[in-house]
């Protein structure tokens, strides 16, 4: 018998009819299924029905269910020439996938008929959804952009491969306790993971530190190879990610660091049992955890060496695979367009060149073609402290040989610039290398100049690169910088995670709304049906009844499914504004129990997110979030009109809980300083009416729902910028009384009593330069704030702007974005 070499199953391709002949249940099909799980039980996991666990029954599902994936990633073997095809690669530091079971059902359309199979069996599969620990392999947007594009690649047929790290720690759990912020270990593989395969026949060793030597090449030049000081070896881990009706697989790869000697046999037998262990363990925490504190060098350290570790071990992979496939690496641009995450992978331009020079014997000149021709690189981030430096001691002491190839590129890539008059600013803002005090390599200006296409992820984020960053490298290559707004997959955001709406949706304008997110546009013709409304009103209103049995348990809190889900769920930034949403609810107390007789709107606002371990700023305004919440909550004079509530941990299965349920969705970030935003495109897509500065993706959700759909405040970007720019920064005393007020609430300790100080560095930021415009947008914001009360007391006009947003976010969709990608940057095909 053959045997399935895995790069031959990467992908695959099962005739339609063989998917949909599975639809609809049919009851051998049930029973096949549950001999399946059943089979899993007792041989895989070795349990009885008897004596299963929930865990045990989670496993033997999932593995019933690979088996599936398995015979679809199979059945491409020589079948259909996808290996002729030339293949995505997306490298990404980060894939915040979540849960697996629910996308994998959904997409192999086997969730009723696993339902029914594990109800014969006596087990509840909504129980075993919740028993997955969610893969968190990422922060936030940039991770779950990752997921979805696989999830969206799979879909479309585009035979790509996902690389990245198998950190055995995920993002940290998030505790809250007395308010404040602690970070617990994530573990999500303490149990196992039935997902995926270790491949330990696919290893490839990735060196570190030692010395760059100059050697003759066989023909006489020059030469150089690198002798590293030290031999890491990746081992692949693949976990299969299935496309729509389970048409296409692509196999996601993780890399996991595993040491090369096992142990110092020598030193151990001298009684040294710890230190003859020492230095595997130094090794394997290159995949230990996600995201290492980057605070101490050390931290920084470890941060390069996981970059440099996956980005050499996708890349040696892939030429493997390109090797064996067509013998020459001279063509690798006609049959690969890899795609760099961010500038965690930029090392790929140096290490590419390396290998093609040291290893395969490549001239630089054809070198650097290949190398230009097949990377591509995505910017997610304008802020200037989040663009990648690397010190030069750094990199000359870890990767010596790479170091020496950017200079060569750099001086390369300056020379032609710098011929005849030399202007001075001009080479300094175009160099890799910035010497404006101590001397770093900009991964961002390496990944610019080594790429074919440079986009990024908005259509005022990529105007605002070509503005700003990239200024001047955008005046040298002027189309080298292209746009490709984000999206999301509607499979997982819509379809799985609120399947009460997705069966509307179906019941309203049939199963083409699976297919096709462009079906959706036949809601808007329903907008003002008075029937439909109350259909599209009663299916959030369970979410909401969902949702708030999911506050009680988390928070004991009672939150009532009548008012208005004011939800802002994200990563805690400053930029991201939550103090902004807080002061609102600040002041909107004040005037609640100055008026109490009013009729005022009754309002839930709902905040969940995590704050960067050692960022004490957003970990305060999580504490004044739940300080202010205590406060609020606990107040008998407000009861009924307002709470806040502050969700701990907030990870992918808590937004996919939340989502549904939401009514307003804050996307209130300075302007200009979000680069896109996903979460708005999840909201607004379940229904959320949005209210949001026009910043990121914000822009278009606007044109796509229509100006009256939205609502829209505060400064717009090149404000922001005009500001900055002057020196009049708005002072304390411009402040209107309401601002005023609720900051004054804060100052005197109102939610801090046992530490009237205790939010000072708070106050004291927005009083002194407010780099992030809170104050200056207050007033807006509260004005949008009470329109969106007044829209909320006309039903059936707030129901109508709820449905047009479903209706007219289509474009939204991750597949849109992916044959945008594929069309222009890496000139794929897609289905
Ligand atoms: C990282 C850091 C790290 C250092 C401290 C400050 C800081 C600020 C921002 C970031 C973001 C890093 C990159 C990132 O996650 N960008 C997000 O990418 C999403 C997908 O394109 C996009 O929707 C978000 O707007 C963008 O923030």
């Amino acid at each position: 018998m053959a045997t399935l070499e895995f790069d031959d199953r990467s992908s695959s391709v099962v005739p339609k009819d063989i998917v949909t002949a599975a639809l609809p249940i049919d009851e051998s099909a049930v029973l096949v299924l549950r001999n399946a799980i059943l089979a899993k039980l007792t041989y895989a996991v070795g349990t009885t029905p008897a004596h299963a666990k929930d865990r045990d029954w989670f496993v033997a599902t999932a593995l019933a269910v690979r088996d599936r994936i398995v015979d679809r990633w199979a059945s491409s073997h020589g079948a259909d020439g996808q290996a002729g095809r030339k293949h995505v690669y997306y490298l990404s530091l980060e894939f915040l996938i979540g849960r697996l079971l629910s996308d994998t059902l959904h997409n192999l359309r086997l969730t009723e008929p696993v339902r029914e199979a594990l109800a014969g069996l006596g087990v509840d599969l909504d129980e075993l959804r919740s028993i997955e620990p969610d893969a968190a392999l990422g922060n936030g947007g940039l991770g779950r952009l990752a997921a979805c594009f696989m999830e969206s690649m799979a879909s479309l047929e585009v035979p790509a491969y996902g690389y990245g790290i198998r950190y055995e720690h995920g993002l940290f759990r998030q505790i809250i306790l007395d308010g404040r912020q602690y970070e617990q270990p994530e573990d999500w593989l303490c149990q196992g993971n039935p997902w995926e395969f270790e491949r330990s026949d696919v290893i490839h060793p990735v060196g570190f530190g030692g010395t760059s030597e100059e050697v003759q090449a066989p023909d006489g030049s020059r030469a150089f190879v690198w002798i590293p000081a030290e031999t890491v070896q990746a081992v692949a881990y693949d976990t299969p990610i299935v496309g729509w009706r389970g048409r296409h697989v692509n196999a996601l790869r993780l890399w996991s660091a595993r040491a090369t000697e096992c142990l110092l046999l020598d030193a151990f037998n001298m009684g040294d049992h710890v230190g003859a262990l020492a230095s595997r363990t130094r090794v394997e925490a290159i995949s230990r955890v996600l995201y290492p504190g980057d605070t101490t060098d050390a931290g920084r350290e470890l941060r390069l060496r996981q970059e440099f570790f996956f980005t050499s071990a996708s890349l040696q992979d892939l030429l493997a695979r390109h090797i064996r496939l067509h013998g020459d690496l001279a063509t690798l641009p006609d049959y690969a367009a890899l795609q760099l995450n961010d500038t965690h992978p930029a090392i790929a331009v140096a290490e590419l060149m390396r290998l093609l020079i040291d290893e395969h014997r490549f001239h630089w000149e054809d070198a650097w073609a290949i190398t230009t021709k097949t990377l591509n690189y995505t910017n997610h981030t304008l802020l200037p402290e989040a663009l990648e430096r690397w010190p030069v001691s750094l990199l000359e002491r870890v990767l010596p040989r790479h170091l020496q190839i950017i200079y060569q590129i750099n001086w390369l890539h300056l020379e032609p610039l710098t011929r005849g008059e030399i202007d001075v600013d001009l080479v300094k803002s175009l160099s890799v290398i910035d010497e404006s005090g101590g001397r770093y390599v900009r991964m961002g200006h390496l990944a610019f100049i080594g790429a074919n296409k440079v986009n990024g992820v908005s259509a005022l984020h990529t105007q605002l690169m070509r503005q700003t960053v990239f200024r001047d490298l955008h005046a040298v290559y002027p189309t080298r910088i292209v746009n490709k707004t984000n999206g999301i997959t509607f499979r997982r955001w819509l379809h799985q995670a609120n399947p009460r709406l997705s069966a509307l949706l179906v019941d309203e304008l049939g199963e083409e709304v699976l297919d096709q997110p462009d079906a959706l546009l036949g809601l808007e013709k329903l907008a003002d049906d008075q029937a439909f409304q109350n259909l599209f009103r009663k299916q959030r209103a369970a979410a909401k009844a969902d949702l708030a049995k999911v506050v009680a348990e988390l928070l004991g809190e009672t939150i009532s499914p009548d008012a208005l889900f004011d939800v802002q769920i994200k990563r805690i930034h400053e930029y991201k504004r939550q103090l902004l949403n807080i002061l609102e609810a600040i002041a909107l107390y004040s005037a609640i129990r100055a008026e109490p007789e009013r009729h005022w709107v009754p309002r839930v606002k709902i905040l969940a997110g995590k704050a960067a371990a050692s960022y004490h700023q957003a970990k305060l305004i999580i504490k004044l979030a739940n300080d202010v919440a205590k406060v609020i909550n606990s107040d008998p004079l407000v009861a009924g009109r307002l709470k806040v509530v502050f969700l701990p941990n907030y990870n992918v299965s808590l937004a996919e809980a939340i989502v549904p349920a939401a009514d307003l969705s804050e996307q209130i970030s300075t302007a200009g300083m979000e680069a896109s935003g996903t979460g708005n495109m999840k909201l607004a897509l379940n229904g959320a009416l949005t209210i949001g500065t026009l910043d990121g993706a914000n822009v278009e959700i606007r044109e796509c729902v229509g100006a009256e759909n939205i609502f829209i405040f505060g400064l717009t970007a090149q404000e922001v910028e005009a500001r900055r720019r002057s020196t009049a920064h708005q002072e304390p005393d411009a402040w209107s009384a309401r601002l005023r007020g609720a900051l004054e609430l804060i100052r005197v300790g109102t939610f801090s009593p046992d530490e009237p100080h205790r939010f000072d560095p708070l106050l004291h930021a927005l009083a002194v330069d407010d780099l992030f415009m809170v104050t200056a947008d207050f007033d807006a914001y509260w004005a949008a704030q009470r329109q969106v009360d007044d829209l909320w007391q006309s039903p059936s006009a707030w129901w109508r702007a709820s449905i047009l947003n479903t209706a007219r976010v289509a474009w939204f969709s991750s597949d849109r974005t992916i044959r945008e990608y594929a069309e222009e940057i890496w000139r794929v095909p897609v289905q």
